[in-house]
């Protein structure tokens, strides 16, 4: 069973793992190098132990594919995921006039004062994207992250080189290839990304007309974000195989850092005590010609059935 993959993985790491300091300031319980391997013949691995908003990781994913790296394309999908990283250069640039918001991930949680200001101060973020299309431009923004080196990735002599139009066009031609390589990390732009890719490289590999992929995490949230990355990746996987004339294979996720945070062990110990269900099926509408212009309501899933939702804070 495909879920097992990942339950094991929440169960290695309370069972094994080393408590850690980490950037954030939260604290996390941490192992280094992890792999699961998720059947994509089974059924798409969006998790069942718990409710994953299918609907943001769709609109997530078509967003790096447009290769667009502006909030403002989520938050017109009712996309929140990412409002906390583009709203960080807001308040420390010259610009930003409202109280201080500094470290406002964490004072969030512990003060509830302090949570209406920022909450107060988020909105008129939002707002500010949506409808001022200098601020979107100058704020919405999060670097040269995902979507840009996917699409655009920036040579020394000025060109710019499509990864993915190059790996689709090298699966079709050379399905035997050892190189069918996409890479997110970007030495010279690092610096000036929001948060450096968590999901820095994949690779595609064909075998009896079936399209796998591997993808290296470095670093892993694995209540939050590692739900989100499976289905990503995997939907991802069968996107790319349907532009290639192939069935799927397997997703494989190696990952680097795989941590759970300390304020998510509750969450984690509720979600380990759920049944997995039976997986959802993944159905992609027959209009769409090539993967460039997939809609979100071109992408839909039968058959979800979820346990409710766990919430827990995002470490930011
Ligand atoms: N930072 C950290 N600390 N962890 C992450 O997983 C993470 N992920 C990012 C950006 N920065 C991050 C991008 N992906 C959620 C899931 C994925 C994601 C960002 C946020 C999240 O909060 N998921 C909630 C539901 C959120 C909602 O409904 O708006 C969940 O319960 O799955
Ligand atoms: P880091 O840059 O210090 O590693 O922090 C990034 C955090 O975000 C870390 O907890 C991993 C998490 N993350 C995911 O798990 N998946 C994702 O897709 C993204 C963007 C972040």
């Amino acid at each position: 069973l495909n879920e097992k993959e990942y339950l094991n993985l929440c169960q290695d790491i309370l069972n094994h793992g080393s408590d850690r300091g980490d950037r954030t300031g939260t604290g996390t319980r941490s192992i280094f190098g992890y792999q699961m391997r998720f059947n994509l013949q089974e059924g798409f691995p969006l998790l069942t132990t718990k409710n994953v908003p299918f609907k943001l990781i769709k609109s997530e994913l078509l967003w790096f594919l447009k290769g667009d790296t502006n909030i403002r394309y989520l938050l017109l999908h009712n996309n929140n995921i990412w409002n906390e990283w583009a709203f960080k250069n807001w308040i420390e640039s010259p610009d930003y006039d409202g109280p201080d918001m500094s470290d406002f991930g964490l004072r969030a949680q512990e003060d509830e004062s302090f949570n209406q200001q920022y909450q107060e101060q988020m909105s008129r973020f939002k707002q500010l994207i949506l409808n001022d299309d200098e601020f979107a431009e100058k704020f919405g923004h999060l670097g040269d992250v995902y979507g840009k080196q996917w699409r655009h990735w920036k040579t020394t002599t000025n060109e710019t080189i499509d990864q993915i139009k190059q790996v689709i066009h090298d699966i079709r031609t050379k399905p035997e290839s050892r190189r069918l390589i996409v890479s997110a990390w970007n030495p010279e732009d690092v610096p000036t990304m929001a948060l450096p890719p968590c999901h820095t490289l994949f690779q595609f590999y064909v075998q009896d007309g079936k399209l796998s992929c591997q993808l290296y995490q470095r670093s892993g949230d694995v209540f939050l974000g590692i739900p989100f990355n499976i289905a990503s990746y995997s939907l991802l996987t069968h996107l790319i195989a349907r532009e290639c004339n192939l069935e799927v294979g397997e997703f494989v996720h190696t990952i680097g850092d795989a941590h759970i945070y300390h304020n998510h062990f509750n969450q984690v110990k509720e979600q380990l005590s759920r049944d997995p269900r039976k997986q959802a099926e993944l159905m992609i509408s027959d209009d769409v010609n090539t993967i460039f212009d997939v809609d979100v309501s071109d992408i839909s899933l039968k058959n979800y059935d979820p346990h409710p939702a766990i919430k827990a804070p995002i470490a930011v």
